[in-house]
């Protein structure tokens, strides 16, 4: 596989003098064609002058002309609502919702996707996260909810809530992706939906608990312990076997969401969270760690979660997430309004460390150049992207790729195909692909 950004230690567009992506000072020179333009007799002083400057750039600026002048009203004048308990999105924002798909006969048996093409940053509100459950949300009394850690350790133990926060706590912020997502990616035709809705089975969130080496070495494990077992409560029986080094490493007992309780459908009480590992191993409502020397072969890492090769051999426990990006705007269902200078904008991650460079193209993959990187890059996070992108108004193709830490590349989709064949189910981290056509309508292609 070519090896992408040979010098990816300067963390700004390269710039050709044929690419369309330019140096994103270009916003600070441009800044007044984007705007909406007053008449002049409303403007002050200094917007004149960069109005001037901006205009002397591009003929074909974003602004759109408000028509006869008015300055808007400086308030309301009339008094707002109250205070309230919990807040919502402003109400105009209430439509940028998580779609649901679920199984007619097993309704608690689904998903819901997080709208990715709405969202900014890199945090996903918790009301906003991702759902996969494979029987429903339970409801779990706080009071009456305990932690079993048991099997082949000296001191068999059990935690309450209250016990379990007296622990020393870390806070990370870490994505969680089912390993399904982006599966329609497989399919033999593109799928014309938003970005979100084919892969948005990934969100990204602050999680607080206590690192479970702890109670692991509370509990004295047994030298011939190399397994554990985690059980969620939820009447799936949501069973995994994961191997001990990762959970005397990084794992979390997760407690707090974006800094409040778990969300109900995230896991509350309790859920685990490996950094970087395939979703289904980070188990909600957990209640029961058992340490074994052998995996326990449930549904879900036999039937399920297994990967099938083109020579009909299956993948068994693929935990850790490649390294995927996804331009996020402009993406599916989008337009661009006219020609001129636009931010590119997207999100990266990889489950084997942080992202160490993205790179965008225009041409369907011809030609590349780097995207910044927008601090934090945190290890097994999702970090944003951004490039300054001219758009010529003549069909384009974007797409993004990005190189992780230890120097993993996302494969095109030929390869990816080529390498996995045409069983593939799980674990689709190929390039997408959005045309731009002469019209500025989005759509998803595969190139
Ligand atoms: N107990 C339990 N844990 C579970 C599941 C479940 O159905 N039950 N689903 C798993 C799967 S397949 C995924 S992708 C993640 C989804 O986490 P989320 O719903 O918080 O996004 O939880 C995992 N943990
Ligand atoms: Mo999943």
């Amino acid at each position: 596989m070519d090896v992408i950004c040979p010098d990816a230690t300067q963390n700004a567009p390269r710039r050709g003098a044929m690419s369309p992506f330019l140096d994103r000072r270009v916003f600070l020179r441009r800044g007044a064609q984007l705007a909406l333009a007053l008449p002049v007799a409303a403007q002050a002083g200094p917007a004149l002058a960069a109005a001037s400057d901006a205009g002397a750039i591009d003929a074909h600026g974003a602004h759109t002309d408000p028509g006869p002048a008015t300055l808007d009203a400086p308030s309301q004048g009339v008094a707002g609502a109250g205070f309230s308990n919990y807040g919502m999105p402003a109400a105009a924002e209430r439509r940028v919702i998580r779609l649901t798909g679920s199984n007619r006969d097993v309704p608690g048996n689904g998903v819901s996707w997080t709208p990715l093409e709405s969202l900014e940053g890199i945090l996903t509100p918790s009301g906003l996260h991702f759902e996969r459950h494979h029987n429903g949300v339970p409801q779990v009394d706080p009071q009456q909810f305990k932690l079993t850690l048991h099997g082949l350790v000296a001191r068999p133990l059990r935690f309450d809530l209250a016990a379990l926060l007296r622990y020393p706590l870390q806070s990370r912020l870490l994505f969680v992706e089912c390993g399904g997502n982006s599966n329609a990616g497989w399919h033999a035709e593109p799928m014309q939906k938003p970005a979100g809705s084919v892969h948005g089975l990934v969100s990204c969130s602050e999680w607080t608990g206590v690192p479970l080496r702890l109670l692991l070495a509370e509990a004295g494990v047994d030298p011939r312990a190399s397994w554990v077992i985690a059980s969620g409560l939820d009447a799936a029986a949501t069973e995994v076997s994961l191997p001990l080094a990762k959970l005397q490493g990084d794992a979390l007992l997760a407690l707090y969401q974006n800094g409040e309780r778990l969300r109900a459908e995230n896991g509350y009480p309790l859920r685990l969270i490996l950094p970087g590992w395939e979703g289904v191993t980070q188990i909600k409502w957990l209640h029961r760690l058992e340490v074994t020397d052998r995996p326990v072969m449930s549904r879900n890492e036999t039937a399920q979660y297994s990967e099938l090769r083109p020579d009909g051999r299956a993948d068994q426990f693929t935990f850790v997430m490649g390294p995927k990006s996804l331009i996020t705007s402009p993406s599916f269902g989008q337009h661009l309004p006219a020609p001129g200078v636009y931010e590119v904008r997207g999100l990266a991650w990889s489950g084997h460390g942080a992202v160490a460079a993205v790179e965008v193209s225009a041409d369907g993959g011809r030609n590349w150049s780097l995207a910044r990187l927008e601090p934090p890059v945190l290890d097994r996070c999702f970090t944003r992207f951004r490039a300054a992108w001219r758009w010529d108004g003549k069909p384009a193709v974007l797409q993004s790729r990005v190189r992780d830490t230890h120097g993993n590349v996302q494969p095109g989709r030929a390869a990816l195909v080529a390498e996995r064949g045409r069983n593939g189910y799980f674990h689709y981290n190929a390039i997408v692909s959005w045309a731009v056509d002469a019209d500025g309508v989005l759509s998803h292609v595969y190139v």
